[in-house]
């Protein structure tokens, strides 16, 4: 039987987010150092000393909303947006980034954007910030794991930072480098991912006006936990490709390997579509649940094909095979 047939829905129950599974895993392969690793939980160990929570206190970032990318869908919560994270450099637990990741220095901040390009840059968060209007526009994220959420997120296109740059003829792909700062972030020290997390783009889907270099989200500037100073929103792609926290966008010749393809590459492709047709090979995708919505007895929504923009994406994928290039 291929990996990639499609079987039923199992109960939620059954469903292992990624790292239980990768710690189940590397148990029973005895990983000595990691099973050290994991006697001190992160909550155990850090999470008491740990501010609140808090997104109140973060600065507004005035924004424009661009109707073009409204959505229908009711806003979730911002409460729930900013508590239910999933940034493993912090943390498994869903609740852990927003207390561990308030120690995370988010100044002085460069953002280095290198490789294949006619002019390559480091910006700072001022320059970065000024650089184009801030547009707010409202996404859906899904993640793998089979939850999704709709965000009022603050940015501007990707496109509007890789112009100044100038890709050469031989930039084909574009790699993110999020920030690893080991005093703060205990989830480097587990094996869990190849660190530092890395994610990747096609230039065109980077170049797609669709992909946002996001500062903020309702209105204000990002919390830490969602992704300070700055981060990708790929809103047609699972939550994982949108890697958070970033210093380094590098343009390549050659397709990048992420973090979750070198962790698990029959679990996770570089293209990573939302898409219900091609299942994970431990659980369906045809479904998710709606963080914010979801009593026990919600149904659960059907998950859209690009997650609803399918329009905007569907031609990048004109003639590839999306169940090989999944
Ligand atoms: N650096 C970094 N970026 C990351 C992650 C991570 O663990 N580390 N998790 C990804 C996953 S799996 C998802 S679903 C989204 C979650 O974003 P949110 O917490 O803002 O909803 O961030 C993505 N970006
Ligand atoms: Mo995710």
């Amino acid at each position: 039987m291929s990996l990639r047939q499609p079987f039923s829905t199992p109960p939620s129950s059954e469903i292992t987010p990624e790292p239980v599974y990768f710690k189940r895993r590397h148990i029973l392969q005895a990983s000595a150092a990691f099973t050290a690793g994991l006697a001190l939980p992160f909550s155990a160990s850090f999470a008491q000393a740990a501010p609140s929570p808090a997104s109140a206190g973060l600065a507004s970032l005035p924004s424009t909303l661009n109707k073009a990318y409204s959505l229908p869908d009711a806003i979730t919560p911002e409460k729930d947006a900013t508590t239910y994270n999933n940034f493993y450099e912090f943390g498994f637990e869903k609740t852990e980034p927003a207390y561990n990741a308030q120690k995370m220095k988010t100044r002085p901040w460069t953002v280095s954007v290198e490789g294949e390009v006619e002019k390559p840059q480091q910006f700072d968060m001022d320059g970065l910030l000024k650089l184009a209007p801030m547009q707010e526009r409202i996404y859906r994220l899904r993640c793998v794991e089979g939850w999704s959420m709709v965000i009022p997120w603050v940015g501007y296109s990707l496109s509007d930072l890789l112009k100044q740059v100038q890709p050469t003829s031989k930039a084909k792909y574009v790699e993110f480098i999020t920030d690893m700062q080991p005093d703060v972030m205990r989830g480097l020290g587990s094996r869990v991912l190849d660190w530092p997390y890395r994610e990747g783009l096609r230039i065109d889907e980077a170049m797609n006006p669709l992909t946002l270099l996001t500062f903020g989200m309702y209105g204000k500037v990002l919390p830490n936990q969602n992704g300070a100073p700055v981060r990708i929103i790929v809103p047609w792609k699972y939550g994982f490709k949108s890697g958070k926290s970033i210093v380094k966008i590098r343009l390549t010749e050659k397709q990048p390997i992420s973090s979750w393809m070198a962790s698990a590459p029959f679990e996770y492709g570089f293209y990573a579509n939302v898409n219900p047709k091609v299942s994970h090979p431990r659980w369906s995708q045809a479904t998710e649940r709606r963080i914010g919505e979801d009593g026990f007895f919600t149904r659960k929504r059907e998950t859209l094909m690009f997650n609803g923009y399918e329009n905007e994406v569907a031609s990048l994928y004109a003639n590839m095979d999306l169940k090989k290039n999944f």
